[in-house]
Formats: C-alpha cells, structure tokens, sequence
C-alpha cells in the first residue's frame, strides 16, 4: 500500500470512531444496530465493498436497510457479483473491520488481508461499487458514510441508485456484471415483460382468464416497496392493483404493518379490514424482498388467513411440475431432457411441516437448511430448477444457466415439439426472467403468483387450501449471550449447551404431532423459539415450555 493511500485512509478512517462497547457482527443479512450507531460500521463496509470489487474484478453492491426492524434501525450489507450475499468467507473479516478499535488497528487488519487475500491494491485497478438504500430516515447520512468509506480507496468509484428495493440492487450488481443493462426502468422492464409474456402463455379455454376476486390488495409496510409497485403497477395492463402503506401518509415503517408482521403475528395490518373480505391481499417487508399473501376472513376477528412463504414455494413448485410434467411424451431429444430437469425444494426447520409433507407428497425432493437467504440460495443454486423460500416469505427460483440455455436453444432451433409442449418451455423461459435469479424478490414473487393463479384458474382460498398449516407458536427469549446456542443439522438439534435438546424432545414427545426447536437469532439479541403440535393450544405449550428451558 503506498503512502498516499495509507494516509488517506488513516486520516478518514480517524473521522468515523467506532461505537464504544459494542460489538458488532456480520450476521444473517449483514449488520444491523440502532441507526445511530452505525457511521463507523457503514463507512468501514464501504471500504469492504471496494476491497471485494478490486479482489473479483466486479461490480459489487452495497445497501443500506434493517428491512423489516423498526424504523429507528437501520443495517448495511453487501451484494457479490452474482447479486448474491456476500461469501460467507469474508464475513470474519467484516466482523473484524467493524469492530477494530483505532485507525492504526484497522490499517494494520485490512494490510494483512489485502495481502492474504491477494487483493490487487496497487492504486492502477478500478472499484466499482452501486449505492442503494430504503426509505429510513437515517438512510441519508448513512449513505455518506459508505461514500466516505469508497473514497478512501483510490480508484474506487461508486453509483448512487437511489431509494430502492433490496432485490433491485441486487438485480442491478448481476446484471452489471453480465453486461447487461441495468437500470431501475430495465428492471421494471425485465419484470413486466416476463409477466406479460406468461400471462399471453395461459391456454385458451382453460383455467379462467380473469379470477373471481380480481384485485389484489397490497400491503407496501410503509416502505420502499409499496412505492415502487406503485411505479411498476403503471406498466401492467390486465392488473388491478391497490397499493396501501405505501409510505406516503401518516403510517411507520413496519409498524402494525408489512409481511413480517402479518406472518409472525397473523393479524390484519393498518389499513386494511372488513371491506377486504375475500379479496386477495399481499403484503411485502420494510425491504420488499419479503412477500405473503393472506385473506380477511368473514367473521369479525382480527386474525388472518395466512397464505406464507411456504403455500407460495408450493404453488411455484406445483406450476414448474406442471411445466415438466407437459414434456414427458416429448418426442424431440432436447425436449425431452427439459422433462428431466433436476428440481430441488430448500426449506428451513420454520417450514410448516404439512407444507414439508405436501412436496414430498408431489414426489419432490426436499432438503433443509440453516435460516438465512445465503444458505437456501446455495443450496438451491445446485439443481436446474432450485425452488427456495422461508416461511417468512423470502425466497425465489434459481435456474442454472446451462438448463437456461437448453430452453433458449428450444425456443429458436425448429423442434418436433406440439405447441403446448413448445409453450411449456416458453413458460419456464419467462418464469427464469421474471423471478429475481439474483435474491428473493416480493415484486416479482408477486407477478409469479399473480400468474400462476390467473393461469391455474385458482382463488385465494383454493390456493390456500392446498393442504392445512399445522398450528404453530413462535416465541423469543431475550438471553444475555446468544452464542451460547449452538446449533447442528439445518438448526433442528442443539449441540450446545449440553442437555438442552433432550429436554426438548422429552417436552415434545407429550404433544401429538409435536416438533420444536431453538436458534439463536441472527439478527436481535434473543434466542427463538418454534413449535408445532396437532393443536393451537399444544403448539402455544409447547412453545412456552421449551422457552422456559431456555431462560
Ligand atoms: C434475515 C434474513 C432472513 C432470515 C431472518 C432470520 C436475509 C436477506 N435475510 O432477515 O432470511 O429469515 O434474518 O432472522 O438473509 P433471525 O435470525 O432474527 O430469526
Ligand atoms: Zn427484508
């Protein structure tokens, strides 16, 4: 490193001091703290950002959100190449940087990696890094700490998009790095037209072209993504779309609000109520990479039909089958390969374990992973067709790029295919466009959905009753140390401390139906609890005696 750079960043990094007493960590979507705290970390992640750029010679992303936490948090993290998370092996790195105490230390830290890492820092190679932020009121200043931090490293050069989605940069940083264009309008372009395309695909005759409940009731969570499907919304014909919290008015970020909420507590959110009975509602998180549906029921209550992540990953899953299932008598060689596409379902230990019986019953192959976006994508990314989602609502399909390829080949190559074999292979072409390839995404989960019902012919309420939720409780405990959980096997089985978990399962055996497990939570300082029984009232005591083995 040469002396003017050196200098350069011992002199700005002397600007930014770290929070004293805290120790932050890289977690599950990045870092995430009060707002107020989070200067030093933001501008240090802005430095990590154009190291990462230098070290793969791309384009790298950088956002600013707490997703769905309260609005006075606030969080960064970074996009890869790919659009994907951050590779889990630089996250050490990360924690370290943030929480180096002086300038001198962290130079010292970033010195050693540059070099261990063989990052080119020679002042010749270019960084390029893009800005994005939701709609938090710290999110300002915070975005002038990133660029501070991307200024200290000559050659480092950043693009600032703006208030968007998480998923729309992280759909912007991969489609940079494939040369494509890449701009807000092109995405809303991208998904627009992908819709269009399945929506023109529907067979005629079959399923009906239009649902009974045809207006579609969204949730924006008094965020960025209420706005942004207010813009997109303009550019779908053959679309009703009702946009509500979507920031403009007196509502709060996520409070009472948005898809977290309504998953975690069932219960409708502000503004919404009885005129809403039987019509289809969504709801996206602080962030909008988050996406449930959900329906008012008819009786007086406060409580929802839910429709979570896990109906949606059935409904997607169930249409590319259908898909697949089309080509099987396919004469043409190609055609018939597409038939045998390897699909892979990845869920968490929070998936309903009737939705988990549900795929498998579909003759799927389910596999399991930790929570978090990062380990699902992994997994999904080893299929043709990976289908991920959390219960909450995060999730996408991954197509690889050869299967992708195969299906560009059948579209222009003359084939022996019948049309609706042919338009079979277009569907699942358009659905590799329309759905985010890059992060789980609430506004294009939304338009797959939206035409997967148009073209099954399905209701909400048909969707939903595809099979029945378990009853399920999720409970946390605040602790002082949440590291000291342990967890092993896609999070179902503690590790430590020694003799919790068969103290769980003793507590579980009670209950028919009963499954339970803990996690440390990677986001908030408490440990999370789940349990599912044949009951309400099983799972909700379930749930609270396991809770108590853990306080
Ligand atoms: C983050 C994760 C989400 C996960 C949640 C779990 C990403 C982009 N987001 O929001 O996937 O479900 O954390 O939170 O990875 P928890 O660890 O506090 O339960
Ligand atoms: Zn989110």
């Amino acid at each position: 490193m040469n002396e003017e750079q050196t200098s350069l960043l011992l002199h700005s990094c002397s600007r930014f001091p770290p929070p004293k007493g805290v120790r932050l960590s890289y977690g599950t979507a990045g870092f995430r703290e009060d707002a107020s705290i989070l200067q030093s970390t933001v501008f240090r992640v802005g430095i990590l950002a154009a190291l990462r750029s230098l070290k793969t010679r791309s384009v790298i992303g950088l956002m600013i959100t707490a997703s769905h936490n309260k609005v006075s948090d606030n969080g960064v993290k970074i996009a890869d190449p790919n659009g994907g998370m951050l590779s889990q092996d630089w996250e050490p790195f990360a924690d370290a940087l943030a929480n180096a105490p002086t300038p001198e230390q962290f130079l010292q830290l970033l010195t050693d990696f540059v070099k261990k890492e063989n990052i080119p820092f020679d002042g010749q190679q270019s960084a390029e890094i893009l800005l994005g932020r939701d709609t938090r009121p710290s999110g300002g200043s915070l975005l002038e700490a990133a660029k501070q931090g991307i200024s200290s490293i000559i050659g480092a050069v950043f693009y600032d998009m703006g208030i968007v989605t998480s998923p729309q940069l992280h759909w912007m940083v991969r489609a940079r790095n494939k040369g494509m264009k890449a701009t807000e309008l092109d995405y809303f372009d991208q998904l627009s037209s992908s819709f269009r395309c399945l929506i023109d695909l529907i067979p005629y005759g079959s399923g009906i072209s239009k649902t009974v409940d045809d207006i579609l009731v969204v949730d924006g969570a008094n965020g960025v993504g209420g706005e942004k499907l207010e813009a997109l919304k303009k550019m779908l014909d053959d679309l009703v779309i009702d946009v509500r919290n979507c920031g403009k008015g007196s509502g709060i970020l996520n409070e009472g609000v948005g898809a977290d909420y309504v998953q975690k507590e069932k219960v409708i959110p502000q503004e919404f109520g009885s005129m809403d009975v039987g019509l289809r509602c969504a709801s996206l998180d602080g962030d909008a990479d988050r996406l449930v549906y959900f329906s008012v029921p008819s009786n007086v209550s406060s409580y929802i039909n839910l429709v979570d992540g896990d109906k949606i990953l059935s409904l997607f899953a169930i249409f590319i089958k259908e898909q697949l299932s089309i080509l099987q008598e396919a004469a043409d060689e190609k055609v018939k390969a597409i038939h045998h596409a390897r699909v892979g379902v990845v869920q968490t230990a929070y998936a309903n374990g009737a939705s988990t019986e549900y795929l498998k019953q579909l003759g799927l192959e389910v596999v399991f992973t930790p929570t978090g976006v990062k380990y699902l994508h992994d997994k999904a990314a080893q299929y043709d067709i990976g289908i991920y989602f959390e219960a909450n609502g995060h999730g996408t399909i991954l197509f690889s790029e050869s299967f992708v390829a195969s299906l560009e080949t059948i579209k222009h190559e003359p084939s022996s295919a019948s049309i609706e074999q042919h338009n079979a292979v277009l569907r699942l072409l358009a659905v590799s466009k329309l759905i985010n390839q890059a992060v789980g995404d609430a506004l294009s989960g939304l338009l797959m959905v939206e035409a997967i019902l148009r073209y099954m012919g399905w209701s909400i309420q048909k969707w939903s009753d595809l099979y029945q939720d378990l009853p399920s409780r999720m409970l946390k405990v605040k602790v002082v140390d949440r590291t000291a959980v342990v967890t092993t096997n896609a999070e179902t089985v503690v590790a430590k401390p020694p003799g919790i978990q068969e103290a769980i399962d003793a507590e579980t055996a009670k209950y028919p139906q009963g499954r339970s497990f803990i996690r440390p939570s990677g986001t908030e300082d408490v440990i999370r609890v789940y349990a599912e029984a044949s009951s309400q009232e099983g799972a909700d005591n379930l749930a609270s005696s396991v809770a108590k083995l853990v306080d």
